[in-house]
């Protein structure tokens, strides 16, 4: 297949680009950068000393016959966009390329603008883009667990059947995001599904719970193919972030009373589904979505886990109940699906005591860089 990858070079778009270019897929990555530039803005660093896109790409295509290309541009430039969909006619685009920090669009009103706008319009870009030169591409969207939030009825893949005074219909299930971010997807949503209901585009929306891990098959055959695994308050999600907590000797954060619970996926269960999903398309004017996350767990049951397999290293910590600086429910029902994608051929990866040790042992090794000032949470919902 012609793959696109919109988002090619961040924590999941990476490993993604690797792993399709290895099944003998033609891969593009389409990358802005803009995550490098919020890196800088917000004084962040990833875990792993990262060489350039460029760097990567030349040593991943030194040993191969289906070169990675990579093309360096924005969704919110309508112009490249149309030249890149014209000129590579994908068969599949798998799209990340969004920013994906609930704290970050928390933070104030030019971080929100800028969320929404970014990902809300660079999707109409593409949605356009893709109606007038690959009408019949396969769009592959990463939507999120986060778009449902946490309500009191179990939660669909998506959509829901409705029965009202005596009449039933099928509609998109009623969504209560938590953050400037989510929202952000939920909107995407509704413009993806329109696009596929009008002009009979295709999308497969990947409803993905919290990813955590450092590492998938490919960036571990070299330490330059490492990904973009963040700690800190903006983009690190909770389990990486309790992960490297642990090797600095800090509590483990656990936000408001730790019962909030959450869908989470290994990053290599988040290739394998994207896979999965690229090879089993949706049909023309098809808006399916599958909700994207192996194991439902409460923060406490994280921490715990977490507490435990440090201790097998050597490694004595502990959890520390601090103020939730977000709004959510910490004590709700929730009850989600995810039986698609395990009916596609899923097998999952569950957390364990050895994949948290693993996970410890390697960041021990980057110990030195962990900027410890960025890992405690400064941004309130609510101020
Ligand atoms: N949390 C803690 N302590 C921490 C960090 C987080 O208790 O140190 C709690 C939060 O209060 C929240 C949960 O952990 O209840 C998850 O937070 P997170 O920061 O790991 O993840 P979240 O902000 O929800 O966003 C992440 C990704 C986002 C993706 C989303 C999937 O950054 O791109 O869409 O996970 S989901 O949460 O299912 O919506």
């Amino acid at each position: 297949m012609k793959i696109l990858i919109l988002g090619g070079d961040g924590y999941l778009g990476w490993p993604t680009a690797m792993y399709l270019s290895k099944q003998g897929h033609d891969v593009t990555i389409f990358d802005s950068f803009v995550k490098k530039k919020i890196e800088h803005e917000q004084n962040i660093k990833t875990l792993f000393p990262q060489v350039t896109l460029r760097e990567r790409v030349d040593l991943w295509n030194k040993n191969i016959n289906n070169p990675i290309k990579f093309v360096i541009g924005d969704l919110l430039n309508h112009r490249l966009l149309y030249d890149v969909l014209e000129e590579t006619k994908p068969d599949s685009i798998i799209h990340y390329a969004e920013q994906p920090s609930a704290p970050y669009s928390m933070s104030g009103r030019e971080t929100c603008f800028f969320t929404q706008y970014n990902n809300v319009m660079g999707t109409i870009n593409l949605l356009f883009a893709m109606k007038k030169f690959c009408p019949d591409a396969h769009l592959i969207k990463l939507g999120t667990m986060g778009e449902y939030g946490t309500p009191n009825i179990d939660i669909e893949e998506g959509w829901i059947n409705l029965e009202h005074k005596g009449r039933k219909d099928r509609v998109l299930y009623p969504k209560k995001p938590g953050s400037f971010y989510h929202l952000s997807k939920v909107h995407d949503t509704n413009n993806i599904e329109f696009a596929c209901r009008v002009w009979g585009l295709k999308c497969t929306d990947l409803n993905q719970g919290v990813v955590y891990g450092l590492d998938t098959n490919e960036t571990k055959l070299d330490e330059k193919f490492s990904t973009s695994f963040h700690y800190d308050e903006v983009f690190g999600t909770v389990i990486n972030r309790f992960i490297c907590q642990s090797v600095v000797g800090k509590d483990l954060t656990v936000y408001g009373k730790g019962s909030q619970k959450r869908g989470y996926l290994n990053i290599s269960d988040t290739i394998n589904c994207v896979n999965i999903a690229a090879t089993n398309p949706a049909k023309k004017s098809e808006f399916r979505v599958f909700n994207q996350y192996t194991e439902v767990l409460s923060i406490n049951e994280i921490a715990d886990k977490v507490i435990k397999a440090a201790s097998t290293v050597g490694i004595k910590t502990k959890k520390k109940n601090i103020s939730n600086p977000r709004y959510e429910q910490e004590d709700h029902y929730y009850k989600p699906t995810n039986t698609s994608l395990i009916k596609l051929g899923l097998d999952p990866i569950y957390i364990n005591e050895k994949i948290l040790a693993e996970m410890i042992t390697k960041v021990q090794n980057y110990k030195d860089r962990i900027l410890i000032d960025t890992i405690l949470p400064n941004i309130k919902w609510k101020n």
